[in-house]
């Protein structure tokens, strides 16, 4: 007794619901705190999953691993994240539905390395053909290609997500990944021309330039020193003249110690080819991302009538338009956004067609959510506001579908319930994004008045129109004390994950995203009746959320121990604020409160019905007093669960467990029993 108390002294408790003082804050931390120190990443609240990052590689991945976790009930073993892609497999298996696994946190709290785990646990431990092998190989390898060309070095993160990402896992009815399809959200394309001090480009360029062949870099005119080229090195703007095109290079951030660019370069070639990309694609796909470090050298200088002309450029031997020369700068940026933009497109369009299943049988699917998090740096810019605008509709989802949805639920069932009280951050949502009046609609009207509209008349309508709201505030609006914390250009936003100061300056533009054709006139992409940027983006939000609604869910919540992304350090003021935040300990109350699992009673009828001489093999009473008849027999306690109106409530987990088991070894002996009956004739 003694030596399992020290242990759980040490090791803390596995599932946050067995913890003794389950509303305390500091209970929840000790908790965490000390399963991190042993290595312990992984703790669930039910059967949400709590990550923290251990910046170090931990033996916990290997095929054995997996295959000690392959068909294991949940609780059995110490919490991973294979149990739960276990679990979501077993149930989509059993029940033939779809699913999704949401991953969240801030950025560098571990959710792209979640979401890579999840889909080696399915390519490993799926019931697989040769055939089905190459889909494996193809929606594993998927993975380098996307990180290639849309992850970067930020402050925050090495291998942060500059897109945000959504996949679709088909299993077919034995269980095997047949087919795969990604859908992608809003790449951050100004990376491609620059990047804040400390921070790089997408990774593909390096790699090219580090780890591509001789003959290809002779083929494609480049050289191999990513210093040589203005898009991979840190651009200062010179403050005495103002002017952008007298840059000093300045900065060497393209070596970054905990990535390998050689390596990774051969990766991304093999799986390219596996992919079934051709020779021919490659060339012209790497062509295409030689040609943006070109034009970024592309330099130009005033001729006497103030126009843009090319100076003693390699690159390029043509005049353009008469620009004046930061008109042509900036075209010629919008110009390698808009390439690259494309090319990323079309690469996920690729890997799309390869992953398709050709087959239209009715396939299950499992989707996996892995988004940019929730990022504040020291200057924030349209990129930031898009990505904490995502993350608030994610965060905005998870409260509905688990808070609200769950207490609205045992009212709906005439369950008696205390309810648990929860930030809804629905309010900060609506202020970016409520008809007219919200952010996104008065950037958008901003927009509609080129010439007369600015950075700064956006700023003043947003003080008019949403000035009073208690998520908002400016240098104009602000009291004296937060007044010195802000510059006129700015406004701040209090997000449900903190607060977070956004310049203005370069909204309109970022939401125009135009292209130059000529000096005159600019022209949108898709020509002239493109919506704007952020405008597009939630829309395609609303669609992510339909498909995602349309799913059962399950949960990971990535925490981020420390900022120096170093091991051991568990910082708790950091902690804490992510656990506020991210809505654990309301999770836990309801969680605590409420009932791990719930049915239909004709669902629950239907599957455990054998288990019970009255209602098998058919019952003829109502569906809610066959399953009353069954768990009787079955001798559930009372306090173990409840009846509703349409549903059977239970309350933990175990129960359930035990008449799966149940269930699994009736129908060991059914399928026995018949095989012998025929095995007679
Ligand atoms: V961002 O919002 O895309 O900027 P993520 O995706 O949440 O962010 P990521 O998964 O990229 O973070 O993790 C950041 C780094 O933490 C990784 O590159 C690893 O070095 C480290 N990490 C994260 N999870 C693990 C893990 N389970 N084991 C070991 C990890 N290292
Ligand atoms: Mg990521």
């Amino acid at each position: 007794m003694e030596a399992s108390l020290t242990a759980r002294d040490r090791v803390g408790i596995q599932d946050f619901v067995l913890l003794d003082n389950y509303t305390s804050e500091s209970a929840f931390l000790d908790n965490l705190r000390k399963r991190s120190h042993e290595n312990l990443i992984y703790t669930y609240i039910g059967t949400l999953l709590v990550s923290v990052n251990p910046y170090k590689e931990l033996d916990i991945y290997s095929k054995k691993q997996m295959d000690t976790y392959m068909g294991v009930n949940f609780f059995e073993l110490p919490p991973h994240i294979y149990a739960l892609a276990d679990n979501v497999f077993r149930t989509m298996q059993s029940e033939y539905n779809n699913h999704f696994i949401l991953i969240s946190g801030e950025s560098g709290a571990g959710k792209t390395e979640a979401s890579k785990k999840i889909l080696q646990f399915y390519a490993v431990s799926c019931p697989s053909t040769k055939l089905l092998n190459n889909v494996r190989d193809r929606l594993l390898l998927s993975n380098p290609v996307l990180e290639a060309f849309g992850n970067a070095k930020t402050l925050k993160n090495d291998n942060s997500s500059r897109f945000g990402k959504y996949m679709d896992i088909q299993f077919d009815h034995q269980g095997g990944a047949v087919g795969g399809h990604i859908l992608s959200y809003l790449l951050e394309k100004s990376r491609v021309v620059h990047q804040n001090h400390g921070e790089r480009n997408f990774h593909i360029f390096y790699q090219l330039v580090e780890g591509g062949e001789e003959d290809l870099l002779r083929w494609l005119g480049l050289e191999r020193n990513c210093q040589h080229y203005r898009y991979l090195v840190q651009v200062k703007k010179n403050l005495l003249t103002q002017t952008i095109y007298s840059c000093l290079l300045q900065g060497d951030c393209a070596k970054v110690s905990s990535i390998n660019d050689k390596s990774d370069w051969k990766m991304v070639r093999k799986a390219l080819s596996v992919i079934e990309f051709s020779e021919s694609d490659i060339e012209n796909l790497f062509a295409i991302i030689a040609s943006v470090l070109h034009l970024g050298n592309v330099k130009f200088e005033a001729d006497v009538r103030g126009y843009a002309s090319l100076n003693n450029n390699q690159e390029m031997h043509w005049v353009l338009s008469p620009f004046s020369v930061d008109h042509a700068v900036y075209a010629r940026d919008a110009l390698a956004k808009a390439i690259y933009g494309r090319t990323f497109n079309w690469l996920v369009n690729k890997i799309n067609e390869s992953l398709a299943n050709k087959d239209s049988s009715r396939k299950t699917v499992i989707g996996l959510l892995d988004i940019y998090g929730f990022e504040v740096f020291n200057v924030n810019s349209f990129e930031q506001f898009c990505i904490n605008y995502c993350n608030e509709k994610l965060q905005q989802l998870f409260i509905q579908l688990t808070l609200k949805s769950e207490q609205e639920e045992y009212e709906m069932e005439g369950i008696e319930w205390e309810p648990v009280p929860y930030f809804n951050n629905k309010i900060i949502c609506d202020l970016v994004e409520e008809k007219h009046r919200g952010i996104i609609a008065l950037l958008d009207e901003e927009c509609l008045r080129p010439g007369e509209a600015t950075d700064l008349t956006l700023l003043e309508k947003m003080e008019e129109e949403i000035g009073g709201h208690p998520h908002f505030v400016t240098h104009k609006l602000a009291d004296k004390k937060t007044r010195k914390t802000l510059e006129r250009g700015d406004f701040r936003l209090l997000h449900y994950a903190g607060e977070v100061t956004y310049c203005v300056v370069g909204f309109l533009d970022k939401n125009n995203d135009l292209l130059y054709r000529n000096g005159k006139e600019v022209i949108s992409f898709n020509f002239y009746c493109k919506k704007q940027v952020v405008t597009q983006f939630k829309s395609s939000l609303v669609g992510l959320t339909e498909i995602l609604m349309s799913k059962e869910p399950w949960y990971v919540r990535c925490i981020k121990p420390n900022e120096a992304k170093q091991p051991g350090r568990f910082d708790d003021v950091l902690v804490r604020h992510q656990v506020k935040y991210l809505g654990l300990m309301e999770h836990l109350r309801v969680r605590r409160a409420g009932f791990a699992y719930r049915r239909k009673y004709d669902i629950f009828l239907q599957r455990y019905k054998p288990l019970c001489p009255d209602t098998w093999p058919n019952w003829r009473g109502t569906a809610a007093e066959g399953v009353q008849r069954l768990i009787k027999h079955l001798g559930y306690k009372p306090d173990e669960y409840k009846m509703g109106r349409t549903k059977i409530f239970i309350r933990h987990p175990r129960t359930l467990f035990a008449t799966e088991d149940a269930f699994q070894i009736c129908k060991h002996r059914l399928a026995t029993r018949i095989q012998a009956k025929y095995k007679g004739y």
